[in-house]
């Protein structure tokens, strides 16, 4: 489960109780009040995935209270039981109970098509563990190397349920989406089709 030092998988940590909630928490958020969308990058470029943001919104590349580039209005709160959560999945994915005050949570939408290039998470000003939730769809997902886009790079399937934990030397690891595999995912979690991915943050910001 330790794909690097600070890198951990946890297939299945989520019971499908905790996902049905989980999708069903995202669909809330996905309608505002900053609706989901696909990002608009700076040099013109539309991300094939769709985001929503909530407690800061991000904006490549920097976080806000208000979405800027969407409708100006302020996401929504970071709710406590997602706190728990994130403290949860740190304690299980390393084994010890340690502080964790994540403020920020991105979700992202990807459906048959959608894809995640090669980069850093680097918009963060705290070097923080981030707190990844996947429901719905596998997906091949890129775990790279902190100097380059490309090789050496792992190669993981990751599942409905799944948790992955991104500290330490591996916080600012190059990764990336570059397929789904739609069909793959249990309706019975609420998403009939498509990924879900939900990750945690600091973001350092007041
Ligand atoms: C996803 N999301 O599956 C991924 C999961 C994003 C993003 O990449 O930026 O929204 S998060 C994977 C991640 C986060 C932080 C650090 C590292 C991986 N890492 O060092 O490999 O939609
Ligand atoms: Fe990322």
């Amino acid at each position: 489960r330790e794909i690097a030092p600070g890198a951990v998988h946890v297939p299945g940590w989520l019971s499908l109780d905790q996902q049905r909630h989980l999708v069903q928490a995202c669909r809330e958020w996905a309608k505002g009040p900053v609706p989901i969308r696909h990002t608009v990058l700076p040099g013109g470029g539309v991300m094939s995935v769709r985001t929503v943001c909530v407690g800061w919104h991000w904006q490549p590349y920097r976080y806000t209270r208000l979405a800027h580039d969407v409708n100006g209005r302020r996401v929504a709160e970071f709710p406590a039981w997602l706190k728990e959560l994130g403290r949860r999945a740190l304690a299980d994915a390393y084994g010890k109970e340690m502080p964790y005050d994540p403020d920020t949570a991105l979700i992202n939408f990807y459906d048959g098509q959608a894809r995640m290039g090669m980069h850093q998470d680097k918009d963060e000003r705290a070097d923080a563990p981030v707190v990844s939730l996947s429901v719905g769809d596998a997906c091949l997902f890129r775990f790279g190397n902190t100097e380059t886009r490309g090789k050496p790079y792992t190669d993981v399937r990751l599942e409905s349920g799944d948790l992955f934990v991104f500290g330490g030397p591996s916080r600012l690891a190059y990764h990336g989406v570059p397929k789904v595999y739609p069909g793959t995912g249990d309706p019975a979690t609420g998403l009939a089709a498509g990924r879900l991915n939900l990750t945690m943050r600091v973001t350092g910001l007041g």
